[in-house]
């Protein structure tokens, strides 16, 4: 298949480059890489040493034989992407290509709009792109679970059946963002239904959940293949933050009391489901929803687990409750459906020990690169602590 992927030298998709390339697919990347400079603006870095896309992309030639086109730019640059398309036509396009920290979209007036922009402007580009070039060309787009928030209810696959005085209707599940950033996605969806509605395009949307891990496949095959790996208060998810910490003899930052549920999964079975999703595409006009993770964790139950592994591992293991810097629910109802990437064949990797083990010897390699300071949270939701209460 001919494959477009936006954000190519990302955490997602780098390795969703390799692991397309790999199975024979033709694979072109785009990236105007904007994380690295968010990275070099606020004085972080992934913990990996990762290498340029150039570099990368010759490193992966040398290992496998096979190429991979790239393209610089940034697809908020309508000019810019849609040229990309006409001269790629991709059969099929992988969206990841966006700001993805809610804490980045919360810092500030300027990078709120940033985000929102980047994102929704860059999503919507892409829509009349495709609309334009390649109208039969599959969308998998990169979503968020956080685009339902925490409901007292069970969290559908992107639609549920409603009744209401009588009459009976399947629509959008509603929507509680949690950051402006989760807004941004939410808008996104509303802008590919539409576009599939009404133009006829073909999409699915992956509500995926927290992602961890570092290595998969094809980045561990050569060093300099190697996957970023982000553990700063910015860019670092939950679980790939505590396994650094308890690395570096840093207290587990516990947001709050940590009883937030979420649903994760590893990198790996990121890259699985988006395989699923593309080799098995959506109809024409067909806006899919699929609910991408795994398993549902507390927060606290993954510090519990840190600590387990990495006291195993010799290290000592504090769990510390840090003041909540967002504004959300930290004890609630969760309960969302995931089955239909199951349906299609998925085989989850669990999380346990072991795998918490793995991750922590590899970061143990890189400790040195470690910015200490970048660790505490600092970003606050609610910098002007109004009464506005729970999430
Ligand atoms: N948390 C802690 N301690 C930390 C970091 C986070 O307790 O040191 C808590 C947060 O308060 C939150 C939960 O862990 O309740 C998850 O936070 P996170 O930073 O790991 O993830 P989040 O901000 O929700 O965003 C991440 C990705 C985003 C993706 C989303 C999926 O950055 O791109 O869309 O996960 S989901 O969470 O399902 O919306």
């Amino acid at each position: 298949m001919r494959v477009l992927i936006l954000g190519g030298d990302g955490y997602l998709g780098w390795p969703t480059a390799l692991r397309f390339s790999a199975r024979g697919h033709e694979v072109a990347v785009v990236d105007n890489f904007s994380r690295r400079r968010w990275h070099r603006e606020q004085g972080t870095d992934s913990l990996t040493p990762i290498r340029d896309l150039d570099e990368r992309i010759a490193a992966w030639h040398e290992v496998s034989g096979k190429e991979i086109q790239s393209y610089l730019g940034a697809i908020e640059d309508g000019d810019f992407l849609e040229e990309v398309v006409a001269e790629t036509r991709p059969e099929a396009v992988v969206h990841y290509g966006q700001q993805a920290s809610a804490p980045y979209s919360m810092a500030s007036r300027e990078k709120a709009v940033e985000t929102q922009h980047a994102n929704v402007i860059g999503n919507l580009n892409l829509l009349f792109a495709i609309r334009d070039h390649v109208p039969d060309c599959h969308l998998v787009k990169l979503g968020t679970m956080g685009e339902y928030g925490q409901p007292e209810i069970d969290i559908e696959e992107g639609y549920i059946e409603i009744e209401h005085k009588g009459r009976k209707d399947t629509l959008p599940f509603p929507k509680l963002p949690a950051s402006l950033y989760h807004c941004s996605k939410v808008h996104d969806s509303t802008n590919i239904h539409f576009a599939c509605r009404t133009w006829g395009l073909r999409a699915t949307d992956l509500n995926q959940g927290v992602v961890y891990g570092i290595e998969t496949d094809e980045t561990a095959q050569d060093e300099r293949l190697i996957n970023r790996f982000d553990y700063d208060e910015i860019f670092g998810t939950v679980l790939n933050r505590f396994c650094l910490q308890a690395v570096i003899g840093h207290p587990l930052t516990v947001y709050g009391a940590g009883k937030q549920i979420r649903g994760f999964l590893n990198i790996r079975d990121t890259l699985a489901c988006v395989e699923l999703a593309m080799i098995n595409p959506a109809e024409r006009g067909e806006f899919r929803v699929f609910n991408q993770f795994t398993e549902q964790f507390s927060v606290l139950e993954l510090a519990q687990l840190v600590k387990h592994a990495g006291e195993h591992l010799g290290f000592s293991v504090e769990v510390q409750h840090v003041e909540n810097p967002r504004v959300e629910k930290e004890e609630h109802y969760y309960n969302a459906i995931h089955t239909k990437l199951l349906d299609l064949g998925l085989e989850p990797t669990l999380l346990g020990e072991e795998l918490v083990e793995s991750m922590i010897h590899l970061i143990e390699r890189h400790k040195k690169r470690v910015i200490e300071s970048s660790i505490d949270p600092h970003t606050r939701w609610n910098p002007v602590k109004s009464p506005a209460g729970q999430a």
